[in-house]
This record gives structure tokens, C-alpha cells and sequence, in this order.
């Protein structure tokens, strides 16, 4: 630890490094060890000024070229090329949509594995995942193409639940690789969007096929228009919403249960010094699902006793954290940039990882420690030799997880001295979703989403935000996620989060029905009081983005806000983004009509024609548009001014009763 001291020249400041006071401390802990983290790493390396502009180019070996802006900004023509004569906004274009096909394919890679489980817990090869929700299995089957029901002697009845799964899992994996047609997920939009997506020639033919697309577009010499290069983004950013990504959460309710809220404490604090700490961190719950159980049985919590420990605390960390907890009610014990601070806490027995958002310096931190720190996917291992790897495989899925649950019990006894768990935890409610929200909003008998329509259009919820992703260890941590919500909740606009957003919200109490009498503007506050839901609803993890689009769908279909999802009081935000995959969500919003608004920055300054193609024209083909506020309240403003020019253009600035929708009008509509 001493030579890690060293090597830090500047610590960061704990106080302005993150909002958290369970942050701050590990962060002082961490320096007090002499352990180093990103946040001091922010601090001693800076990011590269051409690099954020989105204008340096290494897709050969010529470059890289990088096209600085000069000085005095451009003056009449932009003479701005690399080698081979690319200009500013195909470089920027290019990197921009690679950034859509990095984050498309995590996401999309994700949805595939749990196509490829599904399919096989369908067909009984597996053991250890069944049809956990017949009853969502048989609602999304038709947009797979599966009738669910079948004509017996004339008489229609439900068709076997193996045979619907079996034919929805071939249609799933089929998706990513089908040689003709389109997603079938995309027919889940309003109409108007899906002709929207039509007219411009980017309905997604499968998922491989549109991010490989982006490779060979952008590889040297090969698409040099930078609206050319966007369309081509636009397809595979709607190929993971409304498509990998989708299926993904689909097949996810289905096996492992649909969300419903819950009750669930979050934050560093929720670690037990008395207890064995197991952290699950990643985005794939096809593992964590099965570490759960494991850590629930009484067998495993009896073994924990022997070794001196009084049961098994499991928490989670970023989106794996999520979906454990949207389904189970396991806490999470932190956002993304908590990750090496729960380890520093000496109380952390295992880590287990899987995919995406897992820095590498875990490695290292957890050398400091006793932790022992588990990679479990095939294609995310690390180098460093003090990294154990047990390769899961959902053949032998509860095997391997009651084998990392002993692991981490086996540990316990090893802990050092330096045992440190901030005491900071918050209480909160998840698990909303497209059909909670009904229920909530609609009650169990009328179960739609008027009664939300009713109250945005009599004004007491003036719109809808999506506020969702990463953090950033550029930014101060968690203080643009939660100054943001604030200030939309006390606006009287209704958050929707998922992601490392959501956990922020939960450890700030933003996720209770509670925080609506301290926080909210008096109409959003009357709403949530009514009907017992908190302001800031938790949808999940990155992946369940997708049940963002689809709530707006069921807004659109309950009538009176408009035909289509660019006309509803929404707007949307990701104001620490970090990952391609917020790129890709931020795009795939956008071209589904939402006005979506990033923090930090976008890689798009260096090329101002290609920017204002995103800020501005984007509106005209698909009805949402791009826009960056680094400054979280005028960032909010952003967004409010927007559902207010909304609220305008539907003539619901002045309260007034909603027009009901007949058959006849959503039929019209596309939507029955
Ligand atoms: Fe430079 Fe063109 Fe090669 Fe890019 S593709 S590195 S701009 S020569
Ligand atoms: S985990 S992608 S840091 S939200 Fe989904 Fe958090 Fe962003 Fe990873």
C-alpha cells in the first residue's frame, strides 16, 4: 500500500468529488490506506481536449488525424482534413455512431444470451431457469409473432405454456441474425413513429446486422456523409431499444418474474460487518439470479454460521444491482463509482463480476484486501493473476453459483483488521415498470394509464422525464443525477430512472412515497400522495429502457397527449454519462421523439455542422432532438421548458378535460 502512496502525486477532494457522505468517507478511507482510486486518477490524468471534440481519427494506420478547430473558430470555409481527406464531420460522425455500436452491442449481446437461456430453459436443456410469468410470457407472445392460443373441436383454448415459450425463444434468437425482414419489436411503437422510421429507411433488418454495418461503414474509405453515417447509428440504436434490449427485459420477466414494487435499503452502509458481504456487479442477472437463491438457502446461511458469521448480506453494484433488487429486494450497495469503495470498506468477502461497467482497477484494490474478486463470463476476464475466474455456464448455473456463495463464506474468516462501512443507508421503493405503473396509476380495476393522462392534462403532473445512466468520475458524483430530480420533481414533472441514476436516486430518497411532501411541487405531490407512489419512479436496469418507451407508448395509447411519443410532455436526461451505451440509449430516444438532454459533454464540439444536424434537424425527421447542459438546473430548465412548449402545442397549458379516445380513434391509431 505504501508504494500505491507514492505513486499518487494528487489525491482527490473528497467534498468535491462526490454529494455522498458514505462516498466521501471511503474516498478519505481509501487515502488514509494509501489505495488508489478513480476518483484520485481524475484528478492526475486529464481527458484529451481533440479526443472530447469528437475530432481525432485512428480508423487507420495513417492517423491519427486530429482536426483541432481553429483558434478564432471557422471562419467561412472548414478546410479541416485528415489524411485520406476526411473532413471534421465524418470523423465525428463516424467515432459518434462507433459509440452507438459499442454500447448497441452490449446491451444487444446481453438481450442475446438471455434469448439463448430462455430458448433452452423452454426446451428443458437447462434445469435451474423455468416460466417463472406465464401471464407476461402470454401477453408479449403476440408481438413475437406466437398465437397463444389454439382451436381444439372448435373450441379455442390457451395453448401450452412450453410450446408459446418454445416459439417465442426461436423468434428471439432469430432476431439477431435473420436474413429477411424487420424487428418485430419495432411494431410495439405508435404508428406515426414506426411510419416516421419508415420514411427514413431505418427500421432495423436484425441486430448483428446493423452493428456490424457500423464497422464496415466506418472503416477507411467507405461512408463519408455524415447524415449517411448518423441513419445507419439511427438503425442500430433502434435495433437495442426496441430490439435487444427489449427482448432482453422481456425473456428477463418472464424467467425471473416481473417487477412489482418492493422495499429495499441502498447504499455502502447496507454491508454488515457481522455478516458474509457477497457483491454482485455488472448487467447479466442470468448468474446473480442463481446467487440469490443460493444466498437464501438456509444450507449456505447455516455454513456462513460455522465460519463465525451471521448470515449472508448480499448487495449489488450498478445494473446487476438492479435487477436483483427490482425482483428480490437485494440492496444495492452502490452506483458505479462506488465499485472499488466497497472493497475498500475490508468488509467486501467476494465481488462477483460479469459484463460492462467493471473497472479494472478492482484488481488491484482488491489485492489490498481480502477480497476475492470473481470474473464469471467468458468474454470479461482480467489479466491480473490475483483474479479468480469460474466460468458460468446456465448448464450448471445453481453449481457455480452455491460454489461463489462458499467461496465468499470461506473468506469471511480471512478479513483484515481495517474494517470500515460507511453507517450512511436510505430506504426506497423499486421495481415499477410498464405494468405497475398501470396498476398503480389505474387502480386493479381500471388498470390503464388515463388516470396519469387525466393528471397530466388537468396540469398537477405538468410531463414526464426519463432521467437515467452512468456516472462520471469528471463530474461530481451523483450531484447532477439528484439536483436534476429535484428540480423537475418540484416542477411537478414525474421521473422515470433506471441505471446508475435510479440507485442514486434511492440512496438520496428520492424513491419513497414519502419524498414527495419534502420535495415535490404541490400538483406531482397531490398525485403521489393519492395514489402512494414516490416522484422518482425505479425502472430498472440499462437494459429496461426499453420499459421507458414502451410506458410512453402506453401514454400515447390512453389518448389525449397527442398520436404519437414526440407530442407528450416528456424529455429525457442522462447527466453523467460515461458508457457507448448511453450514446446508444441517448440516440435511440431521440429517434423515438424525445427531446433528450446529456450532462458533462458530447463529443461534438469539434464538428459544429454534424452537431447542429443532432441539435437541430433531427427534430424534423423523428420529432426529438439532441441537446448537452453541463449545469444540472439549467439542465432541468431545459428539459421543463421543453414539456411546457409540449404542453403548448397540445393545448393543455390551461387545464382542461381530456378527449377520450374510442376503439375507432386507436384503431386509427394503429395501437389495438
Ligand atoms: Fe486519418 Fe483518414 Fe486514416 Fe482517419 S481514415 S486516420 S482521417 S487517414
Ligand atoms: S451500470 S452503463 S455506469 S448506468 Fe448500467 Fe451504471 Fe452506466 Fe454502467
Amino acid at each position: 500500500m505504501a508504494e500505491l502512496k507514492e505513486k499518487i502525486v494528487k489525491l482527490a477532494d473528497p467534498m468535491q468529488s462526490s454529494i455522498d457522505q458514505s462516498t466521501q468517507e471511503m474516498i478519505r478511507r481509501a487515502q488514509q490506506l494509501g489505495v488508489e482510486t478513480v476518483f484520485d486518477r481524475a484528478v492526475t490524468m486529464k481527458p484529451c481536449a481533440i479526443g472530447m471534440q469528437g475530432i481525432c481519427c485512428k480508423n487507420c494506420s495513417m492517423g491519427p488525424c486530429r482536426l483541432p478547430l481553429p483558434k478564432d473558430g471557422i471562419q467561412g470555409e472548414d478546410t479541416r482534413k485528415g489524411l485520406c481527406g476526411a473532413t471534421a464531420n465524418t470523423i465525428c460522425a463516424r467515432n459518434f455512431i462507433r459509440m452507438i455500436a459499442g454500447g448497441a452491442a452490449a446491451h444487444s449481446d446481453h438481450g442475446r444470451n438471455v434469448a439463448i437461456t430462455f430458448l433452452a430453459a423452454a426446451k428443458g436443456e437447462v434445469n435451474d431457469y423455468k416460466v417463472k410469468d406465464p401471464v407476461k410470457l402470454f401477453q408479449i407472445a403476440p408481438y413475437y409473432g406466437v398465437a397463444t392460443t389454439v382451436e381444439v373441436d372448435g373450441v379455442v383454448k390457451d395453448r401450452d405454456i412450453r410450446e408459446v415459450a418454445i416459439a417465442v425463444g426461436e423468434v428471439a434468437v432469430a432476431e439477431w441474425g435473420k436474413t429477411t425482414g424487420h424487428l418485430h419489436m419495432i411494431k410495439r411503437a405508435p404508428q406515426p413513429l414506426q411510419d416516421k422510421w419508415a420514411e427514413q429507411g431505418v427500421i432495423p433488418r436484425n441486430v448483428d446486422r446493423e452493428i456490424v454495418e457500423i464497422m464496415h461503414r466506418t472503416h477507411m474509405g467507405v461512408d463519408q456523409d455524415y447524415k449517411n453515417l448518423i441513419k445507419q447509428g439511427t438503425r442500430a440504436c433502434l435495433a437495442d431499444g426496441w430490439g435487444g434490449s427489449m427482448i432482453g427485459t422481456d425473456l428477463q420477466d418472464v424467467m425471473f418474474g416481473t417487477p412489482t414494487p418492493l422495499q429495499a435499503e441502498c447504499d455502502l452502509g447496507v454491508m454488515k460487518e457481522d455478516h458474509v458481504n457477497l457483491i454482485v456487479h455488472g448487467h447479466e442477472p442470468l448468474l446473480s439470479e442463481m446467487i440469490v437463491a443460493a444466498a437464501q438457502s438456509q444450507e449456505l446461511i447455516d455454513y456462513a454460521k460455522t465460519k463465525g458469521a451471521k448470515g449472508i448480506q448480499l448487495s449489488g453494484i450498478c445494473c446487476t444491482a438492479n435487477e436483483v433488487l427490482q425482483r428480490h429486494g437485494v440492496p444495492p450497495a452502490g452506483t458505479f463509482l462506488q465499485q472499488e469503495l466497497a472493497i475498500i470498506t475490508g468488509a467486501c468477502d467476494a465481488m462477483v463480476v460479469d459484463v460492462q461497467c467493471i473497472m479494472q482497477n478492482l484488481a488491484n484494490v482488491a489485492k489490498c484486501f481480502h477480497t476475492k474478486l470473481i470474473t464469471t463470463h467468458p468474454i470479461a476476464r482480467m489479466e491480473q493473476p490475483n483474479v479468480l475466474h469460474i466460468e458460468f455456464d446456465e448448464h450448471h448455473a445453481m453449481e457455480d453459483a452455491i460454489r461463489i456463495v462458499k467461496i465468499a463464506i470461506d473468506n469471511f474468516e480471512k478479513r483484515g483488521a481495517e474494517v470500515m462501512i460507511p453507517r450512511h443507508k436510505s430506504s426506497q421503493v423499486a421495481g415499477f415498470g410498464v405494468e405497475s405503473i398501470k396498476y398503480h396509476l389505474g387502480g386493479s380495476f381500471r388498470g390503464d394509464y388515463f388516470t396519469l393522462n387525466d393528471n397530466i392534462i388537468n396540469g398537477r403532473i405538468r410531463g414526464i422525464a426519463g432521467v437515467v445512466g452512468c456516472n462520471n468520475a469528471r463530474t461530481k458524483h451523483n450531484e447532477e443525477h439528484i439536483t436534476i430530480m429535484k428540480e423537475l420533481i418540484k416542477n411537478d414533472v414525474i421521473v422515470l430512472t433506471t441505471g446508475c441514476s435510479a440507485i442514486a436516486a434511492g440512496m438520496h430518497g428520492l424513491c419513497t412515497p414519502e419524498s414527495a411532501a419534502v420535495h415535490c411541487g404541490p400538483g406531482l405531490r397531490e398525485v403521489c400522495e393519492t395514489v402512494g407512489i414516490p416522484p422518482v419512479l425505479h425502472l430498472g436496469s440499462c437494459v429496461d429502457n426499453s420499459r421507458i418507451l414502451l410506458a410512453a407508448t402506453e401514454v400515447v395509447k390512453a389518448g389525449g397527449l397527442g398520436n404519437d411519443i414526440c407530442d407528450l410532455p416528456a424529455a429525457g436526461s442522462a447527466p453523467e454519462w460515461m458508457s457507448e451505451k448511453a450514446i446508444s440509449i441517448g440516440h435511440y430516444f431521440v429517434t423515438s421523439g424525445v427531446y433528450t438532454v446529456f450532462g458533462y459533454h458530447l463529443p461534438l464540439e469539434g464538428a459544429p455542422v454534424f452537431k447542429d444536424y443532432l441539435y437541430k434537424d433531427m427534430e424534423k425527421m423523428y420529432g426529438g432532438m439532441w441537446d448537452c447542459e453541463p449545469d444540472p438546473v439549467k439542465h432541468a430548465w431545459k428539459m421543463i421548458n421543453h414539456i411546457d412548449k409540449k404542453r403548448k402545442e397540445l393545448g393543455i397549458d390551461k387545464a382542461r378535460d381530456r378527449v377520450l379516445m374510442d376503439m375507432a380513434d386507436r384503431q386509427a391509431l394503429g395501437m389495438e
